[in-house]
Order: structure tokens, then C-alpha cells, then sequence
């Protein structure tokens, strides 16, 4: 334990913890910009300055550690006087274009400006080389906004292990960039978007899809159907000023009706498909000793990241295709006959907390038939500000429900959005049909937490224990993998996602700033959200999904059959 003086308080913490960390603990706050609890600590901005009584230089607080019997001082004349000339610094190459900026309002640089009562900028002069890489079809950079705090670099080479960006060049030439100046489309990028949510800025943003949506909606011609996934519900309230960790979905379904989409549904009825495919496809695998262990194959920055990274291993994959393009086929065959409808005049719209999801539905294993799965996606975010635009009242609005049949779905369903719930919607299936009855105990709570790497041994039936892992994240799943592909990974399942935390943390989703995340882990409060869906459901267990039922009777005949395989399987090559 040290005990030191902030502002003439008498602190004690452990050994080890940085001045601003004391300081927070005393209620004491100190400005920050380029810190990201954990991932970048690298006292970059000098915005964190701090005067420590006896020492020569100012020193930057969150890398530097409590020392017995310092006196800090977080505010003195000279601390504020060197944070304002460093801010005004860092704003005289900065482009301030605010009011049309996608960040606007909910920028760290405005509000530290604000803050930091900046009424003018003294520096002015040249500014830097600038350009906009937008050849992505997830991912928009842009380097007149950028601050050069490094966030992204260090979340994309630390927490993500994909080294898309780096730092290159030095002084006033400095930029975030990938190698050799290419494009973000051009290198070994998964498209996850956690350089997006750590940005504090406008430097990058999502490829806003909006318009295309607009214009879809707009056209009497094309039937117009949207599809939410599980983790939008979990997130979308923040952008309306609701709590971290607020369930919003009846409210979200009544927006999306406002928006004049012909029909609402629920991403989570195809991921209860998914389970029936994917459940079946691990039977089988177990039974005729195919290859194990069997990956997930739903979230599209993880197949990317194994395409690089692991192409000697994409026969692990499960050859389902993700819900929300599983159920983009369906909505293009069989809703298209149910409803007489030329499948040519429906669109797809998906909601997702993913930037990836761009770029999955354009890849051309995923169409059936010329068309494509899914036409259109867009974020939570993208979401959220065409409710604002179209001058919806969010909070006002009564919640609604998702259209029948194919907005219909489990608590297995809504739980795929947390990092461990494809995982336990499985075991709750496969343990069912193993066992040739409805067990009552479904939970499996081993799987379930914001751990980077979970295993644990399910003993399924009296000579079944399967072996599972969930990792989510890039160095999580490279952990993983490695392990496979020294054949030391004697696991029967293994399920990845490529956001730390799972979809509820994907890089789609509302963005919360880095002062907010030191106190609240938003993945395991977004989580808590969709486990609450889970038990307020009828069914929780995908086979008892009536309308999955029909579907299967109805259309497409056994699992894994002929049909089901030209729909909703593929399979990747590298
Ligand atoms: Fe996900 Fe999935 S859970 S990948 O995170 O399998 O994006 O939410 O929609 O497709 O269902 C995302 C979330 C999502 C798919 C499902």
C-alpha cells in the first residue's frame, strides 16, 4: 500500500497504480485523451499532466506510478496552462469541421475542448497531408481528423493481434496508416471496427449505408425487409440516452415499423436455425469422425482472421452460413413463395452490431441463385441516427413486436450476441436430442462471462463429455488456434467470435468513451440484457422454435438435408 497527497487528500492505494487511477479513487478527476484503460497507456497526449512537488517536469499521469509520500497537484496554474497549449496544439491540426462530423457530440477532443475552456487556437500554419480512405466496404479513414493518440494502432496489434495499422513517418509528417500507405481494403484487415468504438474522434467511422436504405424504402417496387440481430437490442437505447445495458427491443421493432419497413424481423429466429444446422452438423461430425474440433463460423471478422491467419484450418469451420445471411436466404425462397413475391423485388436490410457484416454480404459465397443474401447492412449506430433523422421519439415510442414467423425465436437465439452464447444455444439443443428428452437443466453458466478464453467439460449424457472453448477477440482466438493447429486442442467445439465480449461489443455498435469503460465493462452489462431476454422468452431452446418447426416441415425437410445445404450452408476457401 502507498499512501501519497492528491490536491491535499490523502490517498492510499496498492503499490503499482498509476497517479490518475489514485486520483479517480479520490473523486479527483484528471483529463485524458489518447488513454484506453489496459490497452493504451502510453502518456502520449500530455493531457493527463500532472505537477508533482520536487520533480522538474510535469508528468504525464497515466503512466506514472504512485510513489510513497508524493504531493500531487492536479490542477496548478501551470498544469492548466500546459494542457490547454498541448490541446490547442493538437486542435491547430486537427479538422474541425464538427457539425458535419459523425462524431459530433459524442467526441472526447470536443468535450476535453469544452472542458478545457479553449476559446481560440493560436497555432496556425501549415497542416498536414491528408487523405480519406473510404475503398472499404466496412471501414472510412480519415486523417484530418486523426489526433494521433495510437488507440486503434494498440487495439488492433495488442488486443485484436491483426496489425492493420501502424504508425508510420515522424514530427509533424507523423500519420496512423497501414504498411506502405495502402488502402484498410488492401491489407490483412478483418473489418471488426474496435479501431472505430476506441477512436476518440471522427478518424474512422463506418461505411455509412444509410442512403441505400433510404432509397430501398423509398421505392414502391421492392419489398423492404429488415432483420435485427441479437446484440442490437442490448445497445441501441444508448444512443437515445438510456443506461448501458438497457433492453430496448419492443421499442426498436416500433421504430423500425415507423420507418415504413414492410416487415420486422428477428435475427434471432435464424440463429435458432442456425442451432437445428449447426447442432446437427457436430452430431455428425461426432459420429462419423469428421473434423474436430468444429468452429463457428457466424462472425465474419473471425472467418477473416482465420483466412489469413489459418487457411490450412477453415475445414474446422462449421459450413453454416451466419443467421443473418441465413436468414436473408430464407426471406428470398420461402418467404418469397409464401407471400407471391418475386424474390428479384425484396430487399434485405440487416441491423448488426458489426462492421464486418459489410463486407460478409458482399462475398460471393453468400448468394443463392444471382441474388444476394442480404442487400443492405447497416450498424446500431446507423440505425440510430436514421430514427433521428426520420424525427422519431425513441423514448416515447410503444413497444411492438417482431412480424410473425420469421420474427419469431428462442431465448437460445438472443444469447448468440454474447461471447459464449452460440455456445450454450448449442449445448442446449444437443444435450436434448442426445438425451431424447427436454432437459430442465439448460443454463450452462461455464460458457457464459467476459473472459477472453473459456473451456469446460459438459458431460451431455452418461458417456458423452464434450470439450468446449470460447475465446473471442483476436489474441484469444489466436491462443486457440495455435492450439489446433499443433493438434493439442482436444476440444470437440470451440466457438469464436472476433470482438473482445462477442457482437454485444462489436465494432457496429454505440460508442462509449474511454473514460466511461474504466468504470463500466459494457460487454458484461450489454450481456446481462440479452440474458434477461432469454428468461422473459417462452421457449428458450431453438427446437422448440414453433416456427423453425414449420419451417423444416414445411420447406426445408430434414437438417442438414439437400435443401438446407443449398441454402444455408457454404463453404470458404483460401
Ligand atoms: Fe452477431 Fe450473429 S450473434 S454474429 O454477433 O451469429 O453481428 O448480435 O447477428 O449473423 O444471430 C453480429 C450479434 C449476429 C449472425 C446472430
Amino acid at each position: 500500500e502507498i499512501t501519497l497527497t492528491i490536491d491535499d487528500q490523502k490517498v492510499t492505494v496498492p503499490e503499482g497504480t498509476t497517479i490518475l487511477e489514485a486520483a479517480r479513487k479520490a473523486n479527483i478527476e484528471i483529463p485524458t485523451l489518447c488513454y484506453l484503460k489496459d490497452i493504451n497507456e502510453i502518456g502520449a497526449c500530455r493531457m493527463c499532466l500532472v505537477e508533482i512537488e520536487g520533480a522538474k517536469a510535469l508528468q504525464a499521469s497515466c503512466v506514472y506510478p504512485v510513489v510513497e509520500g508524493i504531493e500531487v497537484k492536479t490542477s496548478s496554474p501551470k498544469v492548466r496552462k500546459a494542457r490547454k497549449a498541448n490541446l490547442e496544439l493538437i486542435l491547430s491540426n486537427h479538422n474541425r469541421e464538427c457539425l458535419t462530423c459523425i462524431r459530433n457530440e459524442n467526441c472526447e477532443l470536443q468535450k476535453l475542448s469544452k472542458e478545457l475552456n479553449i476559446k481560440d487556437i493560436p497555432y496556425q500554419g501549415e497542416q498536414g497531408d491528408f487523405t480519406i480512405d473510404s475503398l472499404s466496404p466496412s471501414i472510412v479513414r480519415d486523417q484530418s481528423k486523426c489526433i494521433l493518440c495510437r488507440r486503434c494502432v494498440s487495439v488492433c496489434n495488442d488486443v485484436q493481434e491483426v496489425g492493420a495499422l501502424g504508425v508510420s513517418n515522424r514530427g509533424f509528417y507523423t500519420k496512423v496508416e497501414p504498411a506502405f500507405e495502402k488502402s484498410i481494403n488492401d491489407v490483412n484487415c478483418i473489418f471488426c471496427g474496435q479501431c472505430i468504438v476506441n477512436c476518440p474522434v471522427g478518424a474512422l467511422k463506418e461505411k455509412d449505408d444509410t442512403q441505400r436504405v433510404w432509397d430501398a424504402l423509398a421505392d414502391e417496387n421492392k419489398h423492404v425487409l429488415v432483420q435485427t440481430a441479437p446484440a442490437v437490442r442490448a445497445a441501441l437505447g444508448e444512443e437515445f440516452g438510456l443506461p448501458i445495458g438497457t433492453r430496448v427491443t419492443g421499442k426498436m421493432v416500433a421504430a423500425l415499423r415507423r420507418l415504413r419497413f414492410d416487415k420486422v424481423f428477428d435475427t434471432d429466429f435464424a440463429a435458432d436455425l442456425t442451432i437445428i444446422e449447426e447442432g446437427n452438423e457436430l452430431l455428425k461430425r461426432l459420429k462419423e469422425k469428421g473434423t474436430l474440433p468444429m468452429i463457428t463460423s457466424c462472425s465474419p471478422g473471425w472467418i477473416r482472421y482465420c483466412e489469413f491467419n489459418y487457411p490450412d484450418l477453415l475445414d474446422h469451420l462449421s459450413t453454416c452460413k451466419s443467421p443473418g445471411q441465413m436468414m436473408g436466404a430464407m426471406l428470398k425462397s420461402y418467404y418469397a413463395q409464401l407471400n407471391h413475391i418475386d424474390p428479384k423485388d425484396i430487399i434485405v436490410v440487416s441491423v448488426m452490431p458489426c462492421t464486418s457484416k459489410k463486407f460478409e454480404i458482399t462475398r460471393p459465397e453468400l448468394e443463392h441463385d444471382g441474388l444476394r443474401d442480404v442487400d443492405i447492412t447497416i450498424t446500431t449506430r446507423e440505425l440510430a441516427r436514421m430514427i433521428k433523422e426520420a424525427g422519431i421519439d425513441f423514448l416515447k415510442l410503444e413497444e411492438e413486436n417482431y412480424d410473425e414467423f420469421f420474427g419469431e425465436s428462442t431465448g437460445a437465439g438472443v444469447i448468440f450476441g454474447a461471447s459464449g452464447g452460440v455456445m450454450e444455444a448449442a449445448l442446449r439443443t444437443v444435450a436434448d436430442i442426445l438425451n431424447g428428452k427436454e432437459l430442465k437443466e439448460f443454463e450452462y453458466r461455464q460458457v457464459r462471462g467476459t473472459e477472453g478464453i473459456k473451456e469446460a467439460e459438459i458431460q451431455i449424457t452418461p458417456d458423452l463429455t464434450v470439450k468446449v472453448a470460447v475465446a473471442s477477440g483476436g489474441k484469444n482466438i489466436k491462443e486457440i488456434m495455435e492450439k489446433v493447429r499443433r493438434g493439442e486442442a482436444e476440444y470437440h467445439f470451440i466457438e469464436l467470435m472476433g470482438c473482445p465480449g462477442g457482437c454485444v461489443c462489436g465494432g457496429g455498435q454505440p460508442i462509449v468513451s474511454a473514460k466511461i469503460k474504466m468504470d463500466i465493462d459494457i460487454g458484461e452489462e450489454r450481456a446481462k440484457a440479452l440474458y434477461k431476454e432469454d428468461q422473459l422468452l417462452e421457449y428458450r431452446k431453438s427446437h422448440l422454435n414453433p416456427s423453425i418447426q414449420r419451417l423444416y416441415k414445411e420447406f426445408l425437410g430434414e437438417p442438414n438435408g439437400h435443401k438446407a445445404h443449398e441454402l444455408l450452408h457454404t463453404h470458404y476457401y483460401k
